[in-house]
């Protein structure tokens, strides 16, 4: 196996050069800085009333949070981008594109936080919502509706890593209307691995906070776009919602694309190293990676994707008290919520990411006791495969 395997969708040419240097020219700065400055400065002065160099105050625009916008339009293949404050801030300014009253459909396996913000908030202010797996195209006809203006896709989810075809949904919501707006979440594959405006989305969302800026030291979103109606409004709500992140995050995001495309290579042959060795080991239950040919989406992940990223979940065998024995026992993995960034990380999603998700549909999506979350980091491959080996021994001894 190697990330760059022919079987593969090709990767995106000049992704690397693009994340090194889209939006960063030294020209663009009076003192020819080659790292693009913090610019702290929350207002900028005027020539004269309502002329300016481009911007005026540091809600509506920032200099540094240019520089990254810019480089992640160019990575998703985008026209445009804007950041803000998280994934979640994200999701509700995308949110706010639509009218109380308009129909929302979400895939049914998404991040616990976004399932919350659309059941808990959106539909109490009077949004539409309704759950599909995606997964299977009829279910996602049968589930659109008249007023329905957006889906909402999260491929592969979290945290069952089950595969949407993003084509095949983008084609369907875009023949049942024109007025859909696809929205995809990336954040699980990055820039790097995927690619959905390409597959017909309308809208590419982030957590950020993940392996976009890789370094867990972030909580930022992101928003990429084509199309100029869709820039204008999210740009508007950039400003008038406010949810914008801070000069200093933006920066710290910017440098972290830097190495985006080392990153992901490297979690995709680590997960895949891990992969195997937990699906060869008796003490699991069952491994769900996209990578693995045992995934039932294996096929439409490498058609649509160029890799994986380090996610990985797991049934552990035995009960509630064998997977939190093998948590507690990691010494390498650190027990915490998040991913994507260089170090490894494990979670127990019923109990951490996913408890604010119904305790029925856990149960319908596979969200059980035994289920176990790994973000493959970046440490060396055999260290990260003898914690696991040694946590897995520790969960035994509670049979
Ligand atoms: O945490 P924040 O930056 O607000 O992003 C929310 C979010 C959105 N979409 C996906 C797919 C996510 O995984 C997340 C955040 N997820 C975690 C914190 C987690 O541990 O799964």
């Amino acid at each position: 196996m190697a990330s760059n395997s022919s079987e593969w969708a090709a990767g995106f040419s000049s992704f690397a050069t693009d994340a090194i240097h889209v939006g960063q020219e030294p020209e663009q700065w009076n003192s020819m800085a080659v790292v693009p400055p913090i610019s702290l400065s929350t207002t900028f002065k005027q020539y004269g009333p309502g002329k300016h160099a481009g911007f005026e105050y540091s809600r509506s625009g920032n200099p540094t949070r240019r520089c990254l916008e810019r480089a992640v339009a160019a990575l998703d293949g985008a026209k445009h981008c804007v950041a803000l404050a998280s994934g979640l801030a994200a999701t509700v300014t995308v949110t706010h594109m639509l009218k109380s009253g308009d129909g929302i459909v979400c895939m049914n396996d998404v991040y616990g936080g976004t399932n919350r913000y659309f059941q808990r908030i959106a539909a109490e202010i009077g949004y539409d919502i309704s759950f599909a797996d995606c997964t299977k195209t009829e279910v996602l006809k049968a589930t659109l509706k008249s007023n329905t203006k957006m889906l909402w896709i999260e491929t592969p989810s979290n945290p069952t890593m089950k595969v949407v075809d993003i084509q095949a949904c983008s084609d369907i919501a875009h023949e049942y209307s024109k007025d859909i707006i696809v929205v995809v979440d990336n954040t699980f594959m990055s820039a790097y691995f995927q690619r959905p405006l390409a597959l017909g989305a309308d809208i590419c969302m982030y957590s950020a906070t993940k392996y976009m800026n890789g370094h867990s030291d972030v909580v930022m979103g992101l928003i990429s776009v084509n199309r100029e109606d869709l820039y204008e409004r999210l740009k508007f709500l950039q400003n008038a919602l406010g949810a914008v992140p801070s000069p200093f995050d933006c920066y710290m995001c910017n440098r972290g694309l830097k190495t985006l495309h080392l990153r992901m290579k490297q979690h995709f042959k680590n997960a895949m190293a891990v992969a195997q060795f937990l699906e060869a080991d008796p003490r699991v239950d069952k491994v769900i990676f996209p990578g693995l040919p045992s995934h039932p989406q294996h096929e439409l992940m490498k058609k649509q994707c160029t890799g994986c990223p380090g996610m990985i979940t797991f049934y552990i065998k035995g009960k509630l008290e064998n997977a939190t024995a093998f948590l507690s026992n990691l010494k390498l993995f650190a027990l915490a919520e998040s991913l994507g960034g260089y170090e490894s990380l494990a979670e127990h999603p019923a109990i951490m990411t996913h408890a604010s998700v119904p305790e029925k549909e856990r149960k319908e999506l596979g969200i059980s006791d035994t289920l176990i979350r790994l973000s493959v980091g970046l440490e060396d491959e055999e260290d990260i495969i003898a914690d696991l080996n040694q946590a897995l021994g520790a969960a035994q001894e509670k049979n």
